[in-house]
């Protein structure tokens, strides 16, 4: 599935593990996936590879299930790679994870600076858990080895690894958006943060946008000659997508064809039209936007009081921060506003799940729906939008999708919004849900050609590639395997 070279390791660090040991009744060890897109296509790649990934061992049993050198072979029933864990003490969680990633470096990158705090303790905090990632990836790789390294939470450990051996290749790829120099430069830390990230062979980025914002700030913080030194790193753009082949096999399924006929049921929805919103809850997702834009749309447009229902879930996000629990509370005030307003005896206009639902009934709510909501006000990519797409089995769904989705620009066959503009927002749904039936079949059958053609495991081949065109030649040379 990935050309690989032999005679090197591949090692893949990021802050989520990709499986988690809890204790489920009492002695009881279970073992769960979490959701996510990349989880999700790294761990296939990892089992046809072999190699180790390093994460944070977050479960309540993972210290339980290691070995003495904190590895646990995964997946659990047939082990194919270790995963090796790596441990973090509570102020750790709070300094490191929720401090200077998420409220720190997570508002930032969204261009979001009232939201922005950093503190002293949180950036020590930051350094040290980097320090122990970096150790571990030193310990886990040999020379020559290849270490994929993922996301905000650990953009110094490229240049602490090098450091530790220079043989290495390591490899980078940032989920979010990079925000503009006038931006970027608000973090006090900005200067490490880059020469941390620098230190590696490739930067990755969804979209050309984010790539030209990161070369701006490079060129900004140690001049426009480090942009043509020999050092640094090639930066190139790589969009995510989904295993589009498994989400329209799962939602062609007959549980997921039960899920649509129970919720249509559950909350009264024969004959009427259904719009799904699918999101953490968390406020670069637009959510709050979504419910102002559809008050707008049931205000302006009475005909579809009655016809037509959000179902939106809303998944348990960050808790922690205040900032997150203020974006829910305003989610619960808008939706009883608008339950208040305009719901009637037997019907709602919206329907929010305050928290994690199985895959399948998120399927459902694509394959149910007469149009997805995508409204994020800034976003990395955005998995939903092409999940949407690809559990369109039936052919019938519209997307809305917010322009300030990175989605946007790979997704032509989409109607796109500004979130900020809640009326035209508004009209936004109006079209689609008053689209003729034959004009949504094409744009949801075009949109879906194109998905199909680069999903995630395009996007896991291409950036390895490039990682191993950057690579110093390794002993074991240039052998591939399929
Ligand atoms: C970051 C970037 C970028 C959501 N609720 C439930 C659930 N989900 C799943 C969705 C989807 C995933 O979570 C969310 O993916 P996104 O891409 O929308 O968002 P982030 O978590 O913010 O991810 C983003 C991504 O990294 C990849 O690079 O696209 O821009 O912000 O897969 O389906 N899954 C289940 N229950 C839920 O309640 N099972």
């Amino acid at each position: 599935m990935v050309a690989w070279k032999r005679g090197r390791n591949l090692i893949i660090v990021t802050n989520r593990e990709p499986y988690v040991h809890t204790y489920a009744d009492g002695d009881e060890i279970s073992c769960s996936i979490p959701t996510g897109g990349v989880t999700a296509a790294l761990d296939p790649v990892m089992q046809d590879v072999g190699g180790t990934w390093i994460a944070w061992g977050s479960g309540g049993a993972d210290a339980d299930k290691v070995d003495s050198g904190d590895r646990v072979g995964v997946p659990p029933l047939r082990p194919k790679y270790l995963l090796r864990r790596v441990w973090l003490k509570k102020s750790e969680v709070r300094n490191y994870y929720y401090g200077y990633s998420n409220e720190g470096l997570w508002p930032l990158a969204h261009s979001l600076l009232s939201k922005v705090r950093f503190e002293k303790k949180q950036w020590n905090a930051y350094q040290s858990v980097n320090r122990r990632f970096a150790a571990a990836a030193a310990g886990e790789s040999a020379d020559n080895d290849v270490v994929w390294v993922h996301d905000y939470h650990l953009t110094l450990v490229p240049g602490m690894l090098k450091k530790q051996n220079p043989s290495l290749t390591v490899a980078f790829f940032w989920h979010i958006p990079w925000p503009q120099f006038d931006v970027f430069r608000v973090c006090p830390q900005h200067k490490q943060i880059l020469a941390g990230m620098l230190a590696a062979g490739l930067i990755g980025f969804h979209i050309p946008r984010y790539c030209r914002n990161f070369l701006e700030c490079v060129g900004r913080t140690f001049g426009e000659e480090a942009l043509r030194s020999p050092t640094m790193p090639r930066v190139e753009s790589f969009p995510v997508s989904v295993d589009f082949d498994e989400i329209e096999t799962r939602a062609s399924g007959a549980d997921v064809a039960a899920k649509i006929a129970g919720l249509r049921d559950r909350y009264n929805l024969h004959g009427r039209l259904v719009a799904c919103g699918v999101d953490r809850m968390d406020y670069t997702k637009g959510v709050p936007e979504r419910l102002e834009a559809l008050e707008i749309l049931f205000d302006r447009y009475p005909r579809f009081r009655g016809r037509f229902t959000l179902l939106q879930v809303c998944s348990p996000s960050r808790t922690e921060l205040s900032e997150y629990r203020s974006v829910k509370k305003r989610v619960r005030e808008l939706t009883d506003r608008m339950v208040g307003r305009f719901a009637t005896e037997d019907w709602t206009p919206v329907v929010v799940f305050h928290r994690k639902v199985p895959f399948e009934t998120i399927l459902a709510l694509y394959r149910m729906a007469d149009v997805g909501i995508v409204s994020p006000i800034a976003d990395g990519m955005n998995l939903v939008a092409k999940e949407f797409i690809a559990a369109q089995v039936d052919e019938r769904g519209v997307l809305a999708l917010s322009q300030f989705a990175g989605a946007a620009g790979s997704i032509e066959n989409a109607l796109k919004f500004n979130p900020f503009e809640r009326d035209s927002f508004a009209e936004c749904v109006r079209t689609a849900l008053e689209m003729p039936k034959r004009d949504k079949k094409a744009m949801i059958r075009r949109a879906r050609r194109e998905l199909k053609k680069y999903t995630v495991f395009h996007w896991v081949r291409e950036f390895l590639d490039a990682t191993l065109e950057v690579a110093s030649p390794a002993a074991g040379g240039a052998n591939t395997t399929h």
